[in-house]
């Protein structure tokens, strides 16, 4: 579509010139017309506003894909419903955007709208989570984290953590606050949970969703404590979700730090990206925190130029991440053969 709006407009230009009537108005014009078609536009389904990671991931989107780099952005918001962002797709095909960006709820379900936006040749970018689609043809490429194995720097964190203090497996209580059931960051960070506890001899005592969000984690976490008396770790698939906990933790009068042996909860988290999270991190209310890297906007703008250019890109790109936590008696961990340095919060 932006193609034949380009060649029209180049067109025009040439026979203006040809014709002699070339005022330097008309010039201008045409030019700011080519100058206009010229611009990508991108169709952004993202799929709701739930977190901190979440609205620095739109902003930078919103920040990558401006007019002055070449970009009309259409920016849906999903509300965290699957159902919203299948209608916000249809609208960009409607729309006959140059390109989709996809930042998916949940991972199933996608095929039928995805086959749509195939048919119309428009070009399909996933960004953050992914799509569980047997044709992986369905999309061009997917930007993202590597959610298991954040979830493995953690595990392995807290592995070397009750090493350090002498503090046998089978003493680690820990209930497991869940992302959105069926997202890809919900389903990596738990299973590397699980896979942590079975093979180190953890009591994983409970998985149960907050959502993502703040007030979820915080009903959650004072439900979790009516059940079970002997937590000692809560493990928040994201940051949000930590600092609802650790509000319900402290109404219910509970000390949050690493003296698990002694009556401390501690509290590990996702994300370090908003500032109150950092902030706990430092002064060990959260006493570790898997880095999760939500600045996509330039990669994607990087992705789309590729294909502007005829080049393939690779299909799964992955964004490097760290740890942050301010407990000094680990300094590093070792996994799958990386080593990653902690970093002050
Ligand atoms: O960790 C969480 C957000 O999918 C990586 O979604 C993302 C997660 C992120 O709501 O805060």
């Amino acid at each position: 579509m932006r193609k034949i709006a380009v060649t029209t407009a180049a067109l025009l230009l040439f026979s203006a010139i040809l014709a002699g009537c070339g005022s330097s108005l008309i010039k201008e014009e045409k030019n700011s017309e080519a100058a206009q078609s010229d611009i990508i536009t991108v169709g952004f389904s993202q799929l709701g506003a739930e977190s901190d990671w979440r609205n620095t991931n739109t902003a930078s989107m919103q920040e990558a894909l401006t007019p002055e780099n070449g970009f009309n952005l259409v920016y849906k918001n999903g509300q965290q419903k699957q159902a919203n962002q299948i209608t916000a797709v249809r609208m960009f095909i409607q729309q006959e955007v140059d390109y989709i960006v996809l930042a998916p709820a949940t991972e199933t379900g996608w095929e039928s709208v995805l086959t749509e936006a195939r048919d119309a040749d428009i070009p399909v970018i996933l960004v953050d989570r992914r799509v569980d689609v047997a044709d992986k043809s369905l999309y061009s490429c997917w930007v993202g984290s590597d959610f298991e194995l954040e979830s493995k720097k953690m595990t392995a964190w807290l592995k070397a953590f009750t090493e350090r203090r002498n503090i046998s497996p089978e003493n680690l209580h820990i209930v497991n606050i869940q992302g959105t059931p069926g997202s890809t960051a919900q389903i990596g960070r738990t299973r590397g949970l699980a896979n942590a506890a079975r093979e180190n001899g953890w009591d994983l005592m409970a998985e149960v969703s907050g959502d993502f969000t703040e007030n979820k984690g915080r009903e959650v976490m004072a439900a979790l404590l009516k059940g079970y008396d002997n937590i000692n770790v809560v493990y928040c698939e994201n940051d949000n979700m930590a600092i609802g906990a650790i509000d319900a933790l402290e109404s219910a009068g509970k000390h949050i730090g690493q003296n698990i042996m002694n009556g401390d909860v501690m509290v590990v988290s996702f994300d370090g990206v908003n500032e109150k999270s950092r902030e706990y991190c430092r002064e060990g209310k959260i006493s570790c925190i898997a880095e999760c890297n939500p600045l996509h906007g330039p990669r994607v703008q990087a992705l789309i130029e590729a294909l502007e250019n005829g080049e393939t890109p690779e299909k799964f790109n992955y964004v490097d991440e760290g740890l942050f936590s301010s407990v000094s008696s680990v300094k590093k961990v070792v996994v799958d053969g990386t080593e990653y340095t902690i970093q002050e919060p």
